[in-house]
């Protein structure tokens, strides 16, 4: 059975610098999501720390906030089978180091804060999230 979902992906800042946008683009076409919205933009500190909020307890909020409004970034929503899950596997765990292999945090991901990517962990928060980056 199909169940087809959206999901909101960010190419992060450490990734964007290093020119890596097309090969991750890549992998996701190829992994069966398909890019249905993409944006390049810089964000405020402000906007990261909304963005971020159930995080706003822990320690590393600050420095998170920072470094996602720290240079420019690309914004996408995902469509496919099982998006949320679908890219969250792809993607591997938060920490590159403990990722599988092939994912894409442990393929570009430079350390547990500068991992290249984002992605909504459940569809409740895709919802959320695909409205805060592009709500018409
Ligand atoms: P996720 O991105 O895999 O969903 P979350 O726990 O939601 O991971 O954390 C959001 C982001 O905060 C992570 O992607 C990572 O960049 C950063 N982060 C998470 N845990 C730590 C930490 O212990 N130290 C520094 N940064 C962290
Ligand atoms: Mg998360």
């Amino acid at each position: 059975m199909s169940n087809l979902e959206q999901t909101l992906s960010i190419i992060k800042p450490d990734a964007v610098e290093r020119n890596l946008v097309e090969e991750i683009k890549n992998i996701f076409k190829k992994n069966n999501l398909n890019i249905i919205e993409s944006k390049k933009i810089k964000i405020t500190k402000d906007e990261a720390s909304e963005f971020y909020k159930v995080h706003q307890s822990k320690p590393f909020y600050n420095d998170l906030c920072s470094y996602l409004s720290s240079g420019p970034i690309v914004v996408m929503i995902l469509e496919g089978n099982n998006a949320v899950i679908s890219n969250r596997k792809l993607m591997g765990a938060t920490n590159p180091k403990e990722a599988e292999e092939n994912t894409i945090r442990k393929i570009y991901g430079l350390s547990i804060d500068k991992n290249s990517v984002h992605g909504s962990d459940s569809l409740e928060n895709a919802k959320k999230e695909i409205a805060f980056f592009f709500k018409n």
